[in-house]
């Protein structure tokens, strides 16, 4: 960054105590200007006669987010962190940090490098770097086990989430929370500590209590093992606060070399990739750049599983929801959902009973259509069928005020033919939310052909009030996610089976790849009979050749739902959830495959994988070159949030980056030339491999363009 260290962080003397105050918006992450500016800032508080301490403070809402994610990998200039720290721990006079917000990964390392450390009862401290496929490299593997032990210290990095400023206390990070103004009352600090004549108290001379054993870290990792599969970092983090048993310098060794590691792991890059690909996705070009009011109420319309968990999400965020459904019934079932659902949230600890009541007292049941008229945003949630869906679309048109979002929630349905049924088209939008609607985090937002810039922004506006990563896509068949998963995965998912494999060794092989669940077992969570619908909508906009889920459909006309029937692509002890083989399936797929005159064979793991992520990655190009999505970087955030893509592998394009164009093009052909259709080759891939570049590129060319 080009901002001049002097503006960034500023020194004054306030009394006896010298304030360096960091000023390095909107999240003081450490940069070359942060590091220099604080050295400089030290600097002068050693050699002014009047400075008896020195505090840290930070401008802003966050005390700081870390080291500069953007400063990775290149040249970063000026003192480095760790030689930051090092100075800080050796200063003469007393080092205070005053947290607010937010210390999280560098910013808490570097705080743990100052000597002491005052908090409001709000902050957040944390070591996130494992989310990035890091580890702590500035001191944070060695100081924090110094400070509040081996095991908890091991417990923070691998969990990467922070703890309370209360529970800091508790464990010793923290000195002091401060009841009142932070400001003054580390003011008040430093001015005792001088009184006091309290000196230095460098971390680095503490010693671990007790050593990091191999039976606690394995019951670390054990206990952490659903959110750090596939990452190499954890063992890492396990040999550095191992390494925190040796003398400090000689600790520090060992980080860095361990850091330096994870640094360069494909991992850490495709984590970082999806860090930034993430915050990037809310901000799309042909959005207004006018102000938007706030939206304060929402009306939610139909009460079934959609809307109900649409409604529910307001509700959690702090809005006022009208949930409207014609059917008095099906109101009142959807808000029992909806009170189970919180029941079960209090039940398990997340939420207390009062803020149950107080979410559900949020929402307001309503069979009057008309109610609606008063919400700020309507999103219609009624049944998955184009003319249902246009009638109440029509009635809605005319009670909402023009100038308001209506919004369809739709994973199928053409938006742009939707609209198209009201006098408004441009004031509508598409939100295709993932279930549970309360608890997944990806929202697509469609755009049809009419929407309004000022539309699409307060769509992402309803994105950023429900804490959504939101991903916009441009109408067509299944938009970006359904797209890529019908065309491309579970497509080929069932050509795989109709060719030989069985349910059990696809889903294993791509659980093995990464993926939470595999796609037989996903449809039978998610119902067999909720892909046969979709799929029957969507036949509607366009048409698929044979085989297309001739499987699935069958299953579905057979009455084998999934789980909630007790069978599917498995059977299920009754009320059970482990997947059991079915031979009646075998014989059902050896029939289909014989109708298609298609010879089954044993089909090995390694292709079953290639050829599933492969046309993955093959519908991924297709929705770019059909401006579908305008980024490859939002087709690996809707994998990544909303389908499962294993994290660590940055997402489906970025994978193939990862895999290279060169041979990704060279092995669809291979597939082109067996299968024909579903895999013609896609312009894109055979473009940017003819050039020696990858999707990253791509993107970062057509940033530049624009
Ligand atoms: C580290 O510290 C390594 C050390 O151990 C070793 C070093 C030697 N760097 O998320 P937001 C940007 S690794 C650069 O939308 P929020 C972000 O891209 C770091 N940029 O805000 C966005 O930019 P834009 C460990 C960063 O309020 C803007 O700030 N730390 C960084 O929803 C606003 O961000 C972490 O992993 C950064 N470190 O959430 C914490 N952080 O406006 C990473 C943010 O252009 N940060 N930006 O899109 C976070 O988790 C969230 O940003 C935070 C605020 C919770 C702080």
């Amino acid at each position: 960054m080009s901002v001049q260290s002097e503006s960034t962080v500023t020194y004054t003397l306030q009394g006896s105590v010298g304030v360096a105050e960091i000023s390095n918006p909107p999240v003081n992450a450490i940069n070359r200007a942060v590091r220099s500016g604080l050295s400089a800032a030290l600097d002068r508080a050693v050699s002014d006669p009047g400075a008896k301490a020195l505090l840290i403070v930070s401008a802003g809402r966050v005390f700081m987010a870390g080291a500069d994610i953007t400063e990775f990998g290149g040249a970063a200039g000026g003192p480095t962190l760790q030689e930051l720290e090092a100075a800080l721990e050796a200063a003469p006079l007393p080092v205070v940090a005053a947290i607010q917000g937010m210390a999280l990964g560098g910013g808490l390392e570097l705080a743990m490098s100052c000597h002491y450390r005052i908090a409001s009862p709000d902050a957040k401290l944390g070591l996130p770097e494992i989310t990035l496929g890091l580890i702590p490299g500035a001191g944070g593997t060695q100081r924090l086990p110094r400070l509040i032990g081996a095991g908890h210290a091991l417990d923070m990095m691998l969990s990467g989430a922070p703890i309370s400023a209360a529970q800091g206390a508790e464990r010793g990070l923290i000195d002091e929370v401060a009841a009142g103004d932070l400001r003054e009352a580390a003011m008040v600090f430093c001015r005792r500590l001088v009184m006091e004549g309290q000196g230095p108290r460098p971390t680095r001379d503490l010693t671990v209590r007790e050593a990091l054993s191999d039976a606690v870290a394995a019951e670390a990792l054990a206990k952490h093992a659903r959110t750090i599969k596939g990452l190499t970092a954890p063992s890492l983090v396990v040999d550095a606060i191992k390494a925190a048993s040796l003398p400090f310098d000689q600790g520090m060794r060992v980080e860095a070399k361990l850091a330096d590691h994870s640094l360069e792991l494909r991992e850490s890059h495709a984590l970082r990739h999806l860090f930034f690909a993430e915050r990037l996705a809310g901000k799309t070009p042909g959005t207004s750049g006018d102000a938007l009011a706030p939206i304060r109420t929402a009306a939610v319309i139909g009460a079934g599983t959609m809307g109900g968990g649409i409604a529910q999400a307001f509700a959690d965020a702090g809005l006022s929801v009208i949930l409207v459904d014609s059917e008095d019934a099906a109101l009142k079932r959807g808000i029992e959902t909806i009170r189970s659902n919180y029941a079960a949230s209090v039940k398990r600890g997340r939420i207390d009973q009062p803020t149950a009541d107080q979410r559900l007292g949020r929402i307001t049941p309503s069979t009057n259509l008309a109610d609606a008229g008063t919400a700020d945003v309507v999103i219609e949630a009624v049944f998955e069928d184009m003319d249902i869906k246009k009638r109440v679309l029509r009635v809605l048109d005319a009670l909402v005020p023009p100038e308001r979002l209506i919004a369809s929630n739709t994973s199928t349905l053409s938006v742009t033919e939707l609209a198209r049924a009201t006098a408004h088209p441009r004031r509508f939008a598409g939100l295709h939310f993932f279930s549970p609607a309360h608890i997944m985090k990806l929202l697509e937002i469609v755009r049809g052909e009419d929407t309004a810039p000022q539309t699409l922004g307060v769509a992402l506006q309803v994105s950023r009030v429900l804490k959504k990563i939101a991903v916009v896509a441009n109408d067509g068949f299944g938009f970006i996610g359904n797209r890529m998963m019908l065309d491309g995965y579970f497509r080929e998912a069932e050509q795989l089976m109709l060719e030989g494999a069985s349910p059990g060794e696809v889903d294993s092989a791509l659980e093995r790849f990464g993926f939470a669940m595999g796609p037989q077992r996903v449809s039978d969570l998610g119902g067999t009979d909720v892909g046969t619908k979709a799929r029957a909508q969507l036949y509607k906009r366009e048409n698929r050749p044979d085989p297309y889920f001739v499987i699935a459909d069958e299953l579905t006309r057979l009455g084998r739902l999934g789980q909630k029937s007790g069978s599917g692509f498995y059977r299920y002890a009754s009320g059970g959830r482990d997947a059991l083989p079915d031979s009646d399936v075998s014989a059902l797929i050896e029939q289909l495959a014989a109708q298609r005159g298609i010879v089954r064979r044993s089909i090995p793991e390694d292709e079953i994988v290639e050829r599933c992520v492969l046309s993955l990655i093959l519908m991924g190009a297709r929705v770019l070159e059909e401006g579908i999505a305008s980024r490859a970087s939002d087709v690996d955030v809707v994998w990544t949030s909303g389908y499962g893509f294993p994290r660590h592998l940055g997402g489906p394009l970025f994978h193939a980056d990862t895999l290279g164009l060169g041979s990704v093009a060279q092995r669809i052909r291979v597939y082109h030339s067996r299968y024909g259709h579903y895999w013609r080759p896609a312009s894109l891939i055979d473009q940017l491999a003819a050039e020696g570049s990858g999707f990253v590129q791509w993107d970062q060319s057509r940033r530049r363009e624009t």
